[in-house]
Parts: C-alpha cells; sequence; structure tokens
C-alpha cells in the first residue's frame, strides 16, 4: 500500500492496516522478548493486570530492550502517525498488551486523554495508537475490536451499549495498524486457551501530557544512544530550558 492510499484510508475511516510491515524476524523478536517481559513482571509483582486477572500490560516498554527502541521509529508508523498529529508528535506510551484465555472483552472507548474530555472531542487529533500485531487475530482469540469511521461522530461510545457497527480486526502476526485516538475500540473476548499479544504504540501532539513521562523515565544508556528520531519521541525537543 502506498502512503497516500494509506493516508486515506486512514482519514476516511479512523485506521488503517499496514500488512507484513514487520519482518517475520522482527515480530518474532519482539514476541519473544514481550513473551519474557510478561512472565518476568507477572511473577514479580503481579501488577498491570487486569480485565478479571486475564489480560496484562508491560509498560514503558522504551527501557526495556533496543529492539522497541528501533521499532518505535518504523518509518512507515511515523509518517501516518506524523500526519495525524505533526510533524513534532511525541511517544506517550510504549506498552505490551497480552490479552489471556478466557478474557472478557474491553469495553469500547477514546484513547488517553480523550476518554476524560468534555463532549464532543476536539475536531483534530491529539492522540493516535499502533498496534503492532504479534499474534494472528481471530474473532475467538480477543481481536481488537473497531467502529470505522467512528472518530468523526464527535462523541464517545457508551461501554454498556451494543453497537451493531463494531468490526474485529481481521490481521496476522507482523501486520500494524494505525489509528485515530477518537476511534472507538476495545480488545474483544479471547475464548481460546491461548494468549493474544500485542503491543501498542502511542503517539500524541507534542503539547500534550504523554500517558507516560518518557522524558522523565527514559534510562540514561537509552538517551545516551537515543537517534534524534528517538530523541524527540521521548520529549526532547518539547521541554522548555530543560536537557536538549
Ligand atoms: O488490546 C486490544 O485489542 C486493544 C487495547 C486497547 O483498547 C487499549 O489499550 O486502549
Amino acid at each position: 500500500m502506498t502512503k497516500e492510499d494509506a493516508v486515506a484510508h486512514l482519514d476516511e475511516c479512523g485506521y488503517v492496516v499496514l500488512k507484513r510491515a514487520l519482518t517475520p524476524s522482527q515480530a518474532d523478536a519482539l514476541r519473544d522478548r514481550s513473551v519474557e517481559l510478561a512472565a518476568a513482571e507477572r511473577a514479580a509483582s503481579g501488577e498491570h493486570i487486569y480485565l478479571d486477572g486475564r489480560a496484562q500490560r508491560v509498560w514503558n516498554l522504551v527501557n526495556k530492550g533496543r529492539i522497541y527502541e528501533e521499532m518505535i521509529q518504523l518509518p512507515q508508523v511515523l509518517a501516518l502517525q506524523e500526519h495525524l498529529l505533526g510533524d513534532n508528535c511525541i511517544l506517550s506510551s510504549f506498552t505490551v498488551n497480552l490479552i489471556g484465555p478466557d478474557a472478557p472483552a474491553g469495553r469500547l472507548h477514546l484513547d488517553f486523554p480523550l476518554g476524560s474530555f468534555p463532549q464532543p472531542p476536539p475536531s483534530i487529533a491529539l492522540c493516535a495508537n499502533t498496534i503492532y500485531v504479534l499474534d494472528d487475530f481471530a474473532p475467538e482469540n480477543g481481536a481488537t475490536r473497531i467502529v470505522p469511521g467512528s472518530y468523526k461522530r464527535g462523541y464517545a461510545p457508551d461501554p454498556e451499549k451494543e453497537y451493531d457497527d463494531v468490526i474485529q480486526l481481521d490481521v496476522h502476526k507482523g501486520d500494524i495498524v494505525v489509528f485515530h485516538g477518537a476511534t472507538w475500540h476495545g480488545s474483544g473476548a479471547n475464548s481460546t486457551q491461548q494468549e493474544r499479544m500485542i503491543l501498542l504504540g502511542f503517539f500524541c501532539r507534542s503539547f500534550v501530557k504523554p500517558q507516560q513521562d518518557q522524558f522523565k523515565l527514559a534510562r540514561p544508556e537509552v538517551v545516551a544512544r537515543a537517534t534524534p528520531t528517538l530523541k524527540r519521541l521521548l520529549g526532547f525537543e518539547s521541554q522548555s530550558g530543560m536537557r536538549t
């Protein structure tokens, strides 16, 4: 898909799938490291477990392996994020999201901070998300639910309501999905006995408070080897009079 086609789909539907955006070895490396991190954090603290104890997030991936430093800078991802959020957009959070066996569906929502905004949400995008698909999606394994075009509605979904225009993403390991932060979405229920793993590379405009303060959290060795692009994503260009 050309960049123009991807942008057109993103603008029309509020999301776009980039087929095979990761090489098989990138997808394997991301999955292996993410499985390792999830198991270690579950054993160590049991924190960041949700959806009745059947789902887990691993936060702050930029600090947790060089592969994540590289993958958050993928040019085809940044081109679409910059289309939505401006050339100086920054990283809001980078996480693993693991939907485990028997997890119920997550509620449909808008992404941070739009959920707590007065309605209607602003007409420009303030945040946008990226799914790095690390397991093939199927309707029964927690495939992300999304409502095409919903970012144009100007209001948030009612989490108690069923909507008949919800679709489930039909994507495979190695695909990447970019979506507008006001596109209604949520994880599906996982009725299988296998985990469904994704990464969420979440971006925001440079003037928006990121979900995690990347500038403060980034480890010194990550900063020392960061490319100019990664430094910008960590917020180095959006601070006034601090580190440069
Ligand atoms: O894991 C998913 O399918 C979606 C996760 C999600 O909606 C979120 O973290 O905002």
